[in-house]
């Protein structure tokens, strides 16, 4: 078999790189370990940039999200019982919209299947060869076969535990890691949200975000110990602690119920460099992780794919491969400045271990001064909305 474009997974990236290169002609197969209902059964990201939404509207799978999405003007930030807005629409112009990657998800699959386009499930031992020669292919089993994709790119959408970014040889790629001393607990319920805008807190007792997916469906997270499992929380000792990490008020608000899902994620920051080796590209998670604190991952993922989908229309279009060679380039630059915010808004909210009373000092000065500095709160602004494109 051969095909212009081999995808290696049906995340986000894969699915939406795929659906864009379908779009222009461009034939792709993706390749992808689990089963769909597997993929779909992740609960990820809830939060999309409007760079992204443009995206999903070019791929043609934006329909759903414009009849189901929430538009966010802004985001409240909380600390011990105060609590402040920040308007996305009035300092930068630009909202984000509330929809979960799970349906992103869902939209692509289905629109890949309307389109007839070939997705293989279940794939085991993928591995990429000639990566660095005109000739790339792919090699993986299903059901106890071997199969071979002969191709001219090699997209790596595969996630950080997938076998891409471990093709590129360890001289050639560098790694930059900062792993932080907890984790998110999250959990879904059947509850109305708290508020109608996400709320960022910090407390003395750690960190606590109150999202949603729609006016019945919330998503809690408070930051944990990396050594809790989610059987250690009964969703009643969830629900008390994250009502002694908010301001009184909200707490009084917050509607209770049985979680439907309770999962524990660790916060880690990575970037791997460079983005291309020869005929392979990464995209997404399978070069980068920034922690969830400012919902850049899934975001970032989208950049990615922006970068490398003109690449490819270029180099098939008009036979111009500026836009390849320049992809590890123009990817890493916004990607550096997405895991610069994530990192930043890490620290400002959650509690560290090993923080003395002046680093206490430090954080509670940096949330005063986003409170009260209007230039902050639009720097803030514009990162969160996500950065040009
Ligand atoms: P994904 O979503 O991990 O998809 C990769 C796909 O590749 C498959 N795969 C393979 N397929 C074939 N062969 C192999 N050898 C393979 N190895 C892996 C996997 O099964 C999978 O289907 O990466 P992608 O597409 O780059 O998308 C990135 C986003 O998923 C990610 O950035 C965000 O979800 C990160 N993230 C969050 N981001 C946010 O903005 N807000 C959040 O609240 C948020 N929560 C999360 C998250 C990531 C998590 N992970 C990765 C554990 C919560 C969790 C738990
Ligand atoms: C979510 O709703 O899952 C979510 C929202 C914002 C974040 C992280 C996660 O920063």
């Amino acid at each position: 078999m051969r095909v212009q474009v081999v995808i290696i997974g049906g995340g986000p990236s894969g699915l939406l790189l795929g659906q864009l290169l379908h779009k222009q002609g461009i034939e792709a197969v993706v390749l992808e370990r689990k089963t769909k209902d597997y993929v779909l059964s992740r609960i990820r990201a809830g939060v999309l940039e409007t760079g992204m939404v443009r995206m999903l509207e070019e791929a043609g799978v934006a329909e759903r999200l414009h009849r189901e999405g929430f538009v966010h003007e802004g985001t409240q930030i909380a600390f011990d019982d105060e609590m402040f807005h920040i308007d996305f629409k009035a300092l930068t112009g630009t909202p984000v919209i509330v929809y979960g990657q799970t349906e992103v998800t869902r939209d692509l699959y289905e629109a890949r299947e309307a389109a007839g386009a070939k997705t293989i499930f279940e794939v085991e031992n993928v591995a990429i060869h000639g990566a660095d020669s005109d000739a790339p292919y792919v090699t993986f089993d299903k059901n106890g076969t071997e199969h071979r994709i002969d191709c001219d790119f090699v997209a790596g959408c595969d996630g950080f535990h997938g076998v891409s970014r471990q093709t590129i040889p360890l001289g050639v790629r560098r790694e930059y890691e900062k792993t932080y001393p907890f984790g998110w607990l999250g959990i879904l319920s059947r509850t109305r949200p708290v508020h109608d805008e996400l709320i960022y807190a910090s407390s003395p007792r750690g960190f606590a975000l109150c999202s949603m997916r729609n006016e019945k469906l919330s998503r809690y997270y408070i930051q944990c110990a990396l050594s809790d499992h989610p059987g250690d929380w009964t969703d009643d000792a969830f629900w008390q602690e994250l009502k002694r990490r908010i301001p009184e008020e909200v707490a009084e608000r917050l509607e209770t119920g049985p979680s439907i899902e309770k999962s524990i994620a660790p916060l880690r920051s990575f970037v791997t460099e460079p983005m291309r080796w020869g005929r392979l590209f990464l995209c997404g998670d399978a070069a980068h992780i920034v922690p969830p604190t400012g919902a850049k991952g899934l975001n970032t993922a989208a950049s990615d794919v922006h970068y490398l989908y003109n690449g490819l229309r270029r180099h098939y279009q008009d036979g111009d491969d500026e836009g390849l060679d320049r992809y590890s380039e123009q990817a890493l630059l916004r990607v550096w400045k997405a895991e610069r915010f994530s990192w930043w808004f890490s620290g400002l909210l959650h509690r560290f271990p090993d923080q003395s009373p002046f680093d206490l000092k430090m954080q509670e000065a940096d949330i005063a001064f986003l409170r009260d500095n209007e230039s902050q709160q639009r720097a803030f602004a514009e990162n969160y909305v996500g950065l040009p494109y």
